[in-house]
């Protein structure tokens, strides 16, 4: 038996790297130990796990065990579908990167994925990208930003990959950590790679490929080894961002700002919607909770469309 890291998923096969470097193509097969989690992925990318080699010359393995996950980033590909994807396990930290055109990224997507990141206690940056696009109004966007994040406790960061700015703080950042980089496809996810990392080579994917409609692409995520310990886990890109397996009673818990003031409300039951004397309403009406914040948390307390 032999302790391996998965670094590639492909669907069935899975790359799996051993403590020694070495790369080795392993499938599940009998009667695997896994997390109880009901994944259409139960192996993931970060996943330590043990495997046995294969009675056969091609070098391939089977993946016996799946070993106890410190955290994972799970999401539901959208509302009605019960399929929940882990993108990755036993990460330090999460980047988000996000653009505002080509494509948008929403602040409903954002906060659904920081709420994942509290909830499992990764910490997260968010990235604004292709800030080359905006022109002047660069230091506007963000000012709201930076206004709409202020306790959310996620590192705002921004720049353009394409133009190789902004990419130093982000570079601090990852340095020496497991990360997952995420954001939907056309983010410039790849590109930050490339230019940080000219060595990685990930592929950068022509926009217009992002922007097809309705194509089913499948998407595999995979982890590159870099020096000093730095290990990051590109992913193809998500379009939507489900929140799973947070009741309901806990969302508020996982939005920083209003953990700051929920413990002053009258019901500690209260919902925050219009329970009398709340005090994130409270906080609200005096911008203390930025309004946007607290319509992503009434969206995704009453599970609505995912996109806004
Ligand atoms: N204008 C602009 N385009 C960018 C920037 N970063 C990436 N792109 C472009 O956005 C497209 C998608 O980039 P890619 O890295 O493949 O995105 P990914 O799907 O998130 O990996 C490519 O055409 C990139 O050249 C940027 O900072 N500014
Ligand atoms: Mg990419
Ligand atoms: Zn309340």
């Amino acid at each position: 038996m032999i302790e391996a890291t998965v670094v590639k998923s492909t669907g069935s096969w899975y790359i799996v790297q051993t403590q020694n470097g070495e790369i080795i193509r392993a499938r599940t097969r009998g009667k695997m130990r896994l997390q109880d989690l009901d994944t259409s992925n139960p192996v993931a990318v970060g996943d330590l796990v043990n495997i046995e080699l294969d009675a056969n010359y091609e070098h391939t393995a089977s993946i016996t065990e799946v070993k106890h996950r410190n955290n994972w980033i799970i999401r539901k590909a959208n509302k009605l579908s019960s399929k929940r994807q882990i993108l990755a396990t036993n990460l330090d930290a999460a980047i988000l990167v996000a653009s505002l055109f080509a494509p948008r990224t929403s602040l409903g997507f954002i906060d659904r994925f920081l709420l994942c990141c509290q909830s499992m206690h990764v910490p997260a940056v968010l990235f604004l990208n292709k800030t080359d696009l905006l022109g002047d109004e660069i230091q506007k966007v963000t000012d709201e930003l930076n206004r709409v994040y202020k306790d959310a406790d996620v590192t705002i960061l921004v720049g353009s990959a394409r133009k190789n700015q902004g990419l130093q703080p982000l570079l601090e950042f990852i340095s020496g950590k497991r990360i997952l980089l995420a954001g939907h496809s056309g983010v410039g996810k790849s590109t930050i790679l490339n230019t940080l990392f000219p060595d990685v080579r990930a592929r950068v994917g022509r926009i217009s490929e992002s922007h097809e409609k309705g194509k089913h692409t499948t998407t595999f995520a995979e982890m590159f080894m870099l020096n000093n310990n730095t290990q990051i886990i590109d992913t193809p890109g998500i379009r939507d961002f489900g929140v799973v397996d947070i009741p309901e009673e806990e969302i508020a818990h996982y939005f920083p700002e209003f953990r700051l003031v929920m413990n002053q409300c009258k019901f500690n039951n209260c919902k925050h919607e219009h329970e009398p004397e709340c005090a994130v309403l409270n906080a609200v009406s005096h911008n203390i909770i930025p309004q946007e914040r607290y319509y992503s948390y009434l969206s995704i307390l009453h599970n609505e469309d995912m996109y806004k």
